[in-house]
């Protein structure tokens, strides 16, 4: 599904640039959750790893068909076509909402927000290495009021999940259910037990400035939030609807913005 849909980027009337992360293949080492103020310092291998460099094509380009894009977009097929999805002897786990809150740390085009947003102080134990946007063309943000998408493609199922900010942990996104004290249908996780937080992080990247606005940085001026899709590839996942749904930004305020930007 996903290499054709990077291939067809070369004949669709509207191509998109694309970035592609997957689970950290050594996230079994890192199914617990700690304590708040551990975060993801020491050898801990939460969430995901990126698979591209960046994003493909580069910021100035509009389609996939210079020589160059083709060549990214080959490579990018292949190091799909090499994502390990674990075995018996060195299984992966399914860290849903930690590789969404890393895709996150991406999107903010340079850590500030993510420095900031979770401690008392300034502190990186948020940070998980090889999220920190790139500045060169192969950044995730071009201009300030582009459409930033994460589709997400999983059984829905999380596993070893669920080590995130307390902001996060604070659950306050729920499936709905009746009556309303039954238990959130969103469920635990299968490793750890905790609550699943899926829903709670692709909200708050739908309704936060995640660029923290840098005058020296024009995209990074107004709103850049990240509205995520859901492909499920299992049965119906309560928690897999609730991150759709909650995963939506603001449309009227965000549409505003947009209009004013395409203006300009
Ligand atoms: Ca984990
Ligand atoms: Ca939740
Ligand atoms: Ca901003």
């Amino acid at each position: 599904m996903l290499t054709d849909f990077i291939s067809r980027q070369s004949t669709t009337p509207t191509p998109v640039r694309v970035g592609v992360v997957t689970y950290d293949t050594q996230n079994v080492s890192a199914l617990d959750v700690p304590a708040t103020s551990t975060g993801f310092s020491g050898s801990r291998h939460d969430g995901g790893a990126f698979i591209s460099a960046g994003m493909v094509p580069d910021c100035s380009v509009v389609t996939w068909t210079g020589s160059s894009t083709a060549t990214q977009q080959t490579s990018l097929i292949t190091a799909v076509r090499a994502i390990s999805w674990g075995s018996t002897s060195s299984p992966i786990a399914t860290p849903l909402a930690e590789t969404v809150f890393n895709v996150g740390q991406f999107f903010t085009g340079g850590d500030a927000l993510w420095k900031t947003a979770f401690t008392a102080g300034s502190s990186n134990i948020w940070l998980k290495t090889g999220f920190t946007a790139p500045t060169g063309a192969n950044k995730p943000l071009c201009v300030a009021c582009q459409v930033s998408a994460i589709v997400l493609i999983t059984d829905g199922e999380p596993y070893g999940d669920n080590n995130l900010p307390q902001k996060f942990r604070d659950n306050k996104i729920q499936c709905p259910r009746t009556p309303s004290t039954a238990p959130d249908p969103c469920g635990t996780d299968q490793g750890n037990a905790t609550p699943n937080l899926l829903d709670d992080v692709t909200n708050y990247l739908a309704t936060t400035d995640l660029a923290v606005d840098d005058v020296t940085k024009p995209e990074t001026i107004g709103i850049q939030d990240v509205v995520t899709f859901v492909i499920g590839m299992g049965l119906k996942v309560p928690l897999l609807d609730n991150a759709a749904k909650y995963g939506r930004p603001p449309r009227p305020c965000a549409r505003t913005t947009r209009r004013i930007c395409r203006t300009r």
